[in-house]
């Protein structure tokens, strides 16, 4: 990949695919090092516009929306390109890079670049006085469930072992930002996805996990081998562990088919008893049979069950990829420990309720746009969706047409649930949806009932309502409360009706 030898970004002719988080975060980057920057992108909304004009002011060129001449900004390449930079979110065969492939120009996505830019942060900090030290090591977590809360829950261990640190990355926080800016950091928590995996060909991070691998994003991959191989890229050249999923033998032979640099080590977390070279659970307490001395005989105590917050098994085993990145990186047991002890899901946030009659239950009362209840949509499947309130000006076209396949059914509450359920009716027609039409205290707790009825064994049912609370509450944490408190009600319920 040519980008590899980049030695100076001054004067060359970059053009960034995407105006969103991680587009904006790299045009300004790049414009920063004296590249000269095009963004192009399909969109044209009014929040397009306003960002446009910001990026516009510091010399950048945007080009959004239809063309002239009928096509998409996005779809054509600018001329005299030398690198396009993309955003995660673009599928491969997209016509921008049909174009570059033509025209024999590298693509590359934001990651890749910040990886490229790790020397560059440490001069810049170093003229800014700190020492200059080698770039901060990077853990790297992927997989199909459970990234966000693992490298959170990463970062609380980084962070109880007294080290810098920050979890970043597909996680929202823009990995370029954090590799440039001002704050020097001892170890990164990285949360990747297979599309930044896909588009960052030379990284080569300290340790890396991938939690589990189920079909995703097979619409972008184009099939689950080629989904497979893009989450398998994270263990490319890993230095010290690549951490894998016992009971998911797919993320054990990617780590096979991996090249990794010599003594770098499989690691496997197990909700059984662990076998030597493994973190595991034996008697409610996480033990590390790897990171130890004499490991055929020995273990080490790292925390107890109840330590992980909360102690559903999807979260222990998130909790023991942490532990196993954390220990390959150094840290002591304790930090292990007081770092899972630390560690509080976001409220409201894709935040786990509780399990009833198999079903589990989610609060994202947070996902307050279509936005983020389209990324925590993305998360479950099947599942069965409680949305509505304020939409303020929103449209839920895209939300739904992209959420059709996975939903079980939907239940609608508040002031503009009618937006969602003609969304529904014209994107998803075969999907079930209970129109509740009240909005008085009680509405929740009817909401969260309609919503298990729909459900099966196995199904998420998930509060992210798309839209603003105050039509039913004072705030979205009173939602989310409400949301809590009538699953609390519909498991008492269940349990007497099974006593
Ligand atoms: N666009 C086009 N043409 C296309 C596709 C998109 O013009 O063919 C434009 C859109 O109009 C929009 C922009 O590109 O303006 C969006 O780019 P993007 O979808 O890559 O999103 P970003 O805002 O840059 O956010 C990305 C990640 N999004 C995706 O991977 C879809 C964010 O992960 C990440 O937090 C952010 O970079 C910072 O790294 C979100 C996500 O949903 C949370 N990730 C998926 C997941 O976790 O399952 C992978």
């Amino acid at each position: 990949m040519g980008s590899r030898q980049v030695t100076s970004w001054q004067d060359k002719n970059i053009t960034v695919a995407g105006l969103g988080v991680s587009g904006i975060s790299a045009a300004r980057a790049l414009a920063g090092l004296g590249a000269v920057v095009t963004v192009v992108d399909n969109g044209d909304g009014d929040a397009h516009r306003a960002r446009a004009a910001e990026l516009e002011a510091q010399g950048i060129t945007v080009r959004l929306g239809r063309l002239a001449d009928g096509g998409h900004a996005g779809e054509v390449l600018p001329e005299g390109t030398e690198l396009v930079v993309t955003s995660p979110g673009w599928k491969p065969d997209s016509p921008l890079f049909e174009a570059a492939a033509e025209a024999g120009v590298d693509v590359v996505g934001d990651v890749e670049i910040a990886w490229l830019l790790r020397e560059v942060g440490q001069e810049r900090r170093a003229a800014a006085g700190e020492p200059l030290r080698a770039p901060a090591p990077w853990l790297a977590i992927t997989g199909t469930n459970g990234k966000t809360t693992t490298t959170q829950m990463l970062a609380s261990i980084l962070k109880a072992a007294g080290l810098r640190t920050a979890a970043v990355g597909n996680i929202g926080t823009p990995i370029i930002d954090v590799v440039l800016g001002e704050q020097e950091y001892d170890v990164l928590a990285v949360e990747l996805s297979s599309y930044q995996l896909h588009w960052a060909p030379s990284l080569r991070v300290h340790s890396a996990a991938v939690l589990n691998l189920a079909p995703d994003h097979l619409d972008w991959h184009g099939s689950m081998q080629a989904y497979a191989a893009d989450k398998g890229r994270i263990y490319e050249g890993n230095t010290v562990a690549c951490v894998y999923n016992v009971a998911d033998p797919a993320t054990e032979n990617l780590v096979v088919e991996a090249d990794v640099e010599e003594g770098c080590r499989a690691i496997g977390f197990t909700l059984g008893a662990p076998g030597p070279s493994m973190l595991g659970v034996v008697d409610g307490i996480l033990v590390d049979r790897a990171f130890v001395e004499n490991r055929q005989k020995n273990a080490q105590e790292l925390a107890e069950v109840a330590d992980v917050n909360p102690p559903a098994p999807h979260n222990i085993a998130n909790a023991l990829a942490a532990a196993a990145l954390a220990r390959a990186f150094g840290v002591e047991p304790r930090a292990v420990r007081d770092g899972l002890r630390d560690f509080r899901p976001d409220a409201h946030r894709v935040a786990y309720v509780d399990e009833v009659a198999s079903v589990t239950y989610i609060d994202d009362s947070k996902a307050t746009n279509t936005h983020a209840a389209e990324a925590s949509l993305a998360a479950f499947e099947p599942v069965v969706w409680i949305a509505g309130g304020l939409a303020k000006g929103a449209t839920f076209d895209d939300l739904v047409q992209n959420a059709a396949k996975r939903l079980r059914g939907a239940v609608l509450i508040g002031a503009d649930r009618a937006l969602i359920a003609d969304a529904l009716a014209r994107h998803a027609p075969e999907v079930p949806v209970v129109d509740l039409d009240r909005t008085d205290t009680g509405a929740m707790l009817a909401a969260v009932r309609e919503a298990a009825a729909l459900a099966e064994p196995g199904d998420t049912v998930l509060l992210a309502p798309a839209c603003a609370s105050m039509d039913m509450f004072a705030n979205y944490n009173k939602r989310g409360d409400a949301f809590a408190d009538a699953v609390r009600e519909l498991a008492a319920e269940n349990a007497a009706d099974t006593a």
